[in-house]
């Protein structure tokens, strides 16, 4: 029985492993806690494995299945083209859905080069169809809430931001070569996969890059073949072995244009680190710190605290007036990694009921990719390379 008189939004997804169920389960639970102004109906999920797909279907709730993504495409009751493949799937299905009318949400990083997001940033401009790219680590109460600080003046002019991306899950020689390590598929290793969500932060909190130097390494160059499974898993196929052409770690030095000095280090070899995205900014007033794996909480310091009563203090920022926290409980009680992708899909349903691509769009996915780029630029030159805008 359903008395929601709003107007629907039908999604059709193309792919359903790890961000398949992010985003799937997303899309379930937003109208449970948020009011969006249309609401998603999970219509149709595509995948290239017949019992894979339907089994995915069945479990995350999707009403029908196909193995073939272009006859998401030709549905009338799909409005919503959602990606969440390899990398190097991205430029061709956003494209096609584009002209084929459909709103877009596509998976980070946004394309395989700089070329490429170019072309998909036209292809949706040109069509006039709502866009989003999904950096969900944005829509963190505390990210948005260090946002506002930084906007409000409260850190005084910005010096410095340090992030990292620590991993650990490929460091056994005997994780298999999959997808996500190799360059046809992926196109950058660490850089792209994880890099891009710092760069993004980077981008969302201090603004946008001008210069950057880096350095990338291959610590393990042969791997037995294989393939994702869902989650960070893998399974390997044979005995057979790989060459591994991407990057396991990364690291670069960065300018902004409005002054500030950037380091950054994303590595899937940083033992002990799961998923540790964390930064410190600094400015002339103030610092503020954080870190996903302790994600409710901000560290802040202000410098015109007391004499004697100085230093780091930590706010939870679960309370209701913390940007998105209080959709969910009363203070105190947290949420988590699952409900910063809530977060982000709330913003899109709401950009497609007002025809606005809300941000991160396609652009950032290609201002982001700029960074990519001219990383990988610098390595090649051992020198500085210019961020292109
Ligand atoms: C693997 O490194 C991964 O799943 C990334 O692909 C995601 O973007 C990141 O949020 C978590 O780690």
């Amino acid at each position: 029985m359903s008395n929601d008189s709003r107007r629907e939004v039908g999604i059709g997804m193309i792919g359903y492993k790890f961000m398949g169920k992010a985003h799937s389960h997303a899309y379930r639970d937003l109208p449970f806690f948020f009011d969006p102004q249309v609401v998603p109906r999970l219509r149709v999920i595509a995948g290239r494995d017949d019992q894979g797909v339907q089994a995915a279907a069945l479990k995350m709730g999707w009403q029908s299945f196909e193995t073939d993504w272009r006859k998401l495409l030709e549905r009338k009751d799909v409005d919503v083209i959602d990606i969440v493949t390899p990398n190097n799937t991205h430029a061709e299905m956003a494209m096609a859905a584009a002209k084929a009318g459909k709103h877009i949400i596509c998976e980070k990083p946004l394309a395989m080069s700089l070329d490429e997001a170019q072309k998909m940033v036209q292809a949706v401009e040109e069509a006039g169809v709502v866009h989003m790219i999904c950096h969900n680590y944005r829509f963190a109460p505390a990210v948005q809430l260090a946002k506002q600080l930084i906007e409000s003046g409260k850190l005084g002019r910005i010096y410095h931001i340090r992030a990292t991306y620590l991993q650990d899950w490929i460091m056994d020689p005997s994780f298999p070569l999959s997808w996500r390590l190799r360059k046809d598929t992926t196109g950058t290793g660490a850089l792209g996969d994880i890099g891009a969500h710092i760069i993004d932060l980077a981008r969302f909190l201090i603004g946008e890059f001008t210069e950057v130097t880096g350095m990338m390494e291959t610590f393990i160059r042969e791997r037995p073949i294989g393939e994702m499974n869902g989650g960070l898993s893998a399974t390997s196929s044979g005995n057979e072995m790989g060459t591994v052409d991407v990057d396991d770690a990364s690291a670069f030095l960065a300018r902004f244009d409005n002054g500030a000095l950037g380091v950054f280090e994303a590595t899937r070899f940083a033992g002990g680190n799961r998923n540790g995205n964390r930064f410190e900014i600094n400015g002339e007033k103030g610092s503020i710190r954080w870190d996903l794996e302790n994600m409710n909480l901000l560290r802040v310091y202000f410098s015109d605290d007391e004499p004697g009563l100085q230093g780091f203090r930590t706010i939870n920022c679960t309370e209701e007036t913390h940007p998105y926290a209080g959709a969910y409980w009363p203070s105190g009680h947290i949420i988590g990694y699952e409900h910063t992708f809530i977060n982000l899909f709330s913003e899109f349903m709401n950009g497609i009921a007002e025809g606005r691509s809300p941000n991160p769009n396609f652009y950032d996915g290609f201002r982001n990719q700029a960074v990519l780029a001219a990383v990988e630029q610098s390595v090649r030159d051992k020198s500085w390379a210019r961020v292109q805008s």
